[in-house]
């Protein structure tokens, strides 16, 4: 039975850690945050996600551990923030360096280290390399270093963890296929085994794919309604192309994923990504062009009074609890830019006060609203989707088919 360390307990590293724990391994999950270990500890866990609560209970009964202290090990994974500086667009590599620095400290001769954190294409050689370098130590003998990106999706996170095909980029094909076997305890998923700076670029440039295409359709939900054509008509009818596959318009693209990882690309290639930055500025103006929808809205009824105005939807997407840059709180943000105060707003899964005016009652936020915007299509909304018969309705997920909903 493997001993491995986690180390960071956010979306990622949670799930995987407990993950490896039902599966047999023995597993100790690091977090600097003292907090959350205890929380951990104590038998709660610090976010939802479907399916979560059975595997916790699960890797718990078979003795996981949490720790604010790292120890010696074979195999430390890591899965910690790598967020990119606004500025220059480049990414911030500090938990990475600080992580692998204290895994040096405690670690045994041999150890391998997977960074699952999605790292800007060369970090490891930039920024990883030379730290363990200065410290001594011979990479290939002494520490080995493997790139595995995650790609699961919140709110399919269990799933997608057994299921995903997975990437290994490694120096040495030899702990590549270590590093497979130990993945294989819960991934029934293809794992390629590939050099480091492959899974690197990869990772990334999948995140910016799916960046582009919805960047399209937002681009075109716009040019439809110029001209007061239904876009999902048009990209339904063009998907049953059997080369096409275009995805959906809708407020914006938030999370931490998608909207961050573009910008490594051209934080790092500012001349060449004419295409991926013009797309995460399309996608980034979204939530100006739903508060501009409300506004022609609001006109178009005689209604001054933005408290009338609610919010349906804090998260960043559909049935996830993830609130990280997502598209209500930047139109919010943009409201406030203007001074514009009073909207409404609620959120089924955001149980703290994060915004003014937010309810934590869904009839309450309903009575005291006359405009609903549907800006997350949790299943709540869908499933009482009748409630919503009485009020004007803008409606940016298309779920709601009531007669006289506006469209994006
Ligand atoms: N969105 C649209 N239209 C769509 C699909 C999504 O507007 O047709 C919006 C969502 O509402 C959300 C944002 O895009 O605001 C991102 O959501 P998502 O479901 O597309 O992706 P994430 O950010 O939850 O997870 C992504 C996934 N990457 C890809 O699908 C290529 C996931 O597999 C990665 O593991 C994850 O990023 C990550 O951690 O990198």
């Amino acid at each position: 039975m493997k001993n491995i360390n986690v180390i960071g307990l956010g979306y990622i590293g949670l799930p995987t850690a407990l993950m490896f724990a039902k599966s047999g391994v023995n597993v100790i999950g690091v977090d600097y945050n003292i907090e959350l270990v205890n929380s951990l500890k104590s038998g709660k866990l610090t976010f939802e996600e479907d399916g979560l609560d059975e595997l916790f209970a699960k890797a718990l009964s078979n003795g996981i551990e949490f720790s604010n202290e790292y120890s010696q090990s074979e195999i430390y994974i890591v899965a910690v923030p790598t967020p990119y500086v606004k500025e220059s667009k480049k990414i911030d590599p500090s938990y990475v360096i600080s992580a692998v620095n204290s895994v040096l400290d405690v670690c045994v001769k041999g150890a391998i280290i997977c960074i699952e954190s999605t790292i800007s294409p060369g970090t490891i050689d930039r920024f990883v390399r030379p730290i363990i370098e200065e410290r001594g130590f011979i990479i290939g003998q002494d520490v080995h270093l493997v790139h595995t990106p995650e790609r699961i999706i919140p709110g399919n996170m269990i799933y997608e963890l057994e299921h995903n095909s997975r990437t290994i980029g490694c120096d040495d094909n030899e702990i590549g296929e270590k590093v497979k076997e130990l993945y294989s305890s819960f991934c029934k998923g293809e794992m390629i085994i590939t050099d480091i700076r492959s899974a690197e670029m990869s990772k990334v440039v999948e995140n910016t794919f799916r960046d582009i295409n919805i960047a399209f359709a937002n681009e075109l939900a716009k040019i439809c309604r110029q001209d007061n054509m239904d876009v999902y008509e048009i990209i339904k009818t063009a998907n049953m192309h059997p080369r096409v596959n275009i995805l959906q318009p809708g407020p914006g693209v938030g999370g931490h994923c998608i909207s961050v990882d573009p910008w490594f690309l051209v934080g790092d290639y500012p001349s060449l990504t004419n295409l991926i930055w013009e797309a995460r500025k399309i996608n980034d103006s979204m939530p100006n062009f739903v508060l501009g929808r409300i506004r022609q809205i609001m006109k178009e009824h005689n209604i001054h009074d933005v408290s009338k105005v609610g919010l349906y939807g804090l998260t960043y997407k559909e049935n996830v609890d993830d609130t990280r840059e997502s598209p209500t709180l930047q139109l919010l943000e943009a409201m406030d830019e203007h001074l514009a105060f009073g909207i409404k707003s609620y959120d089924p899964f955001v149980k703290e006060m994060i915004v003014e005016g937010q309810y934590h009652n869904f009839d309450e936020f309903m009575n005291d609203v006359e405009i609903v915007v549907i800006m997350v299509s949790h299943n709540e909304i869908k499933e009482n989707i009748e409630c919503l018969k009485d009020k004007i309705i803008l409606d940016t997920r298309n779920i709601c088919h009531l007669p006289g909903t506006y469209k994006l």
